[in-house]
Formats: structure tokens, C-alpha cells, sequence
């Protein structure tokens, strides 16, 4: 709340929707998405047969399990599993559970934003891998790289899957990468999921479904600001909108002022103007190819060291030291 000019902020998301919305052009970040309604919703999305990377994915990791697991080197020596951007971790789990029959003394260590899908997460595997040790942490990526380089003396096994690294333009990516990079001992490991560029049709139609679910995804953000800022946003009068760029491969989405109109938000004493049709920058879903791939890894002074693809080549998941 503000008394006078300077406004002073108690958390993280009220500096952001401050920032991002006296901004122009405004901008909100994909990272609020994640609430108990945006993970339904999240959840929802990946269900949707027009949502392809969650089968795709889960394609490459069912289909190379063992070879994966091979490429992992992890003779009988134990190892962390440390996952940024945990979820549901429904694909983590083809892994865990191959790792656990073959008798690998593997620790899960799941990391996500979301406490409830953490929650949820812990719960799943007591019931379907009651053997695992598990140690979850609620946290953005960039809190739990800081801690990961001092972490423990076993073999790490580091993991991004679902393409989400995609949230992050070039630059960040690179710079998260290298974040990785610095946490890994010579005999740690990095597997991480790519979506790549395929027919744009595809790609758009996955990002802006018939159904409405990625819209209400997309503006459960504003819903968030109601309930959280207590703010007065009508979703109605916001239009989803979804582009994406063959060229550099950059999926974004926004959310549409449909109308010119103003919207309070009480605990940042902030009235917001909307021209009609102004845009809310909300995500981006970078696509990559292999070039690419090579060049972020170069970059970071990640080595390349396998590389698995599902049978229609929309995704891929690199193996990196
Ligand atoms: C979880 C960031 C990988 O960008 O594809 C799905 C989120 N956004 N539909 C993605 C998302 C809209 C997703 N990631």
C-alpha cells in the first residue's frame, strides 16, 4: 500500500503486477499462472489431445527408458533426481520406477512453484513408489540452483522436462543454463525436454484450443489479482490471444482489452487504463531445432551427450554434462 508517492511492496507477485501493469507495453509473468486453479487448469491443458508435448514427451521417455537410463551411467552408485518444474511429475515417473527395479539407490528430489502440486506429487508416489525417498521443495528455479552445487557428494541427475525451458527467451535461457552449469560436478547430469518447431498450425492449435481451456489458463492470472490484490478485473472483457513466429520459433500469448476500460487494484492503490484492444503480455512457449539446441549448450559449456525423439519428431530431450 501506498500513503505517499513511494509504494512499498510485501511480496514478489505485488512488485510484479505493479511493474508489469504501469508498464508499456504491460506484461504479466507466466510464473503466476500456477495456483490450485491454474494447476487444475495446467492440468487440463496437457489432457487436451490438441496439447501434443505431454504425449510426446511421454512418448520418448516410455518408448528409450532403457536407453535413457543407460545414458544416465549409474552403475549401482546412488544418485539424486533433483526435477525443476516438478508438476505432476507423470512422466518423471516411467523413470523413477525403472530406476527403482533396477535397484538404483535413487533420492527424488522435486522442485516446483506450486506447493498443492507438490502436495499432490508426494502423495502419488507414497502410494505408487512407496521405497522412494522423496525431498520436495517449493521454489523458482534460480532459488534452488543457488543451494544445488553444495547439495550432497552423490552423482546428481538434474532434470527440466515439458518444455520448460520454453518460458524462457535466449538470453534467460542461456543464463539459466549456465546456472546449471556452475551447480554441476563433472559427473552430474542434465536431462531436459525441447519442443520443437513443427507446422505452425500445430503449434497454435495447442495454445488456443476450441475448448477455452487455454484461454481460462491464460486469464486465471487476472482471477489471481482479484482474489490475492483485490482487484476488480472482468476476464470477460479479455480476449486470449495466441501468435506464434515460425522464423524465431517464439510462441506468445496475451490477454486483449476487448474494450477501452479501468481496473482498480486496492492493495497496490493502483487504477489500471486499458485502451481498447491493448495488449497484456503474458507467455512466452519458445519452440527450438537441433541448431539451436547446440548453440544454447555451446553457450552454457554444456556438452551434448545423447539425444531422444519421439516417432513424429515434434520433441526432444537432450542429455548434457
Ligand atoms: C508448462 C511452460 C511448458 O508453455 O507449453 C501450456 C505452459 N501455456 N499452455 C507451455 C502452457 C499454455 C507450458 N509450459
Amino acid at each position: 500500500m501506498n500513503t505517499d508517492n513511494t509504494v512499498t511492496f510485501t511480496t514478489q507477485f505485488e512488485e510484479d503486477v505493479y511493474n508489469g501493469l504501469t508498464d508499456f507495453p504491460k506484461h504479466l509473468s507466466s510464473k503466476y499462472f500456477y495456483d490450485k486453479a491454474g494447476d487444475q487448469l495446467f492440468q487440463d491443458i496437457m489432457a487436451m489431445p490438441e496439447y501434443y508435448l505431454t504425449n510426446s514427451e511421454h512418448e520418448v521417455l516410455s518408448s528409450h527408458t532403457k536407453a535413457i537410463l543407460g545414458a544416465f551411467d549409474l552403475k549401482k552408485e546412488g544418485f539424486d533426481l533433483i526435477e525443476l518444474g516438478a508438476g505432476d511429475g507423470l512422466k518423471t515417473k516411467i523413470l523413477l520406477k525403472h530406476a527403482i527395479a533396477g535397484n538404483h539407490d535413487v533420492h527424488y528430489k522435486p522442485v516446483d512453484i506450486s506447493q498443492n502440486a507438490l502436495d499432490g506429487l508426494k502423495k502419488s508416489l507414497q502410494e505408487e513408489i512407496p521405497s522412494l525417498i522423496v525431498e520436495a521443495e517449493r521454489g523458482t528455479y534460480f532459488d534452488i540452483l543457488k543451494q544445488l552445487k553444495s547439495m550432497s557428494s552423490r552423482k546428481k541427475v538434474i532434470m527440466v522436462l515439458g518444455s520448460n525451458i520454453g518460458n524462457l527467451l535466449h538470453p534467460q535461457a542461456i543464463d539459466f543454463l549456465k546456472n546449471i552449469q556452475e551447480a554441476m560436478n563433472p559427473n552430474d547430469l542434465l536431462f531436459m525436454g525441447f519442443d520443437l518447431k513443427k507446422n505452425p498450425q500445430t503449434i497454435l492449435d495447442a495454445y488456443n484450443d476450441l475448448n477455452g481451456i487455454t484461454a481460462a489458463f491464460n486469464k486465471n492470472v487476472l482471477v489471481r489479482i482479484n482474489r490475492e490484490l483485490d482487484a476488480d478485473f472482468n476476464p470477460d472483457k479479455f480476449k486470449h490471444w495466441e501468435v506464434y513466429d515460425p522464423e524465431t520459433g517464439t510462441a506468445k500469448s496475451y490477454l486483449l482489452s476487448a474494450e477501452k476500460q479501468e481496473v482498480t487494484i486496492k492493495n497496490l492503490n493502483l487504477k489500471v487504463s486499458f485502451d481498447a484492444w491493448e495488449s497484456i503480455h503474458t507467455e512466452i512457449s519458445q519452440k527450438y531445432d537441433h541448431n539451436i539446441i547446440k548453440w544454447l549448450a555451446d553457450e552454457s559449456e554444456l556438452q551434448v551427450i545423447d539425444q531422444f525423439s519421439d516417432s513424429k519428431n515434434y520433441y526432444t530431450n537432450y542429455l548434457f554434462k
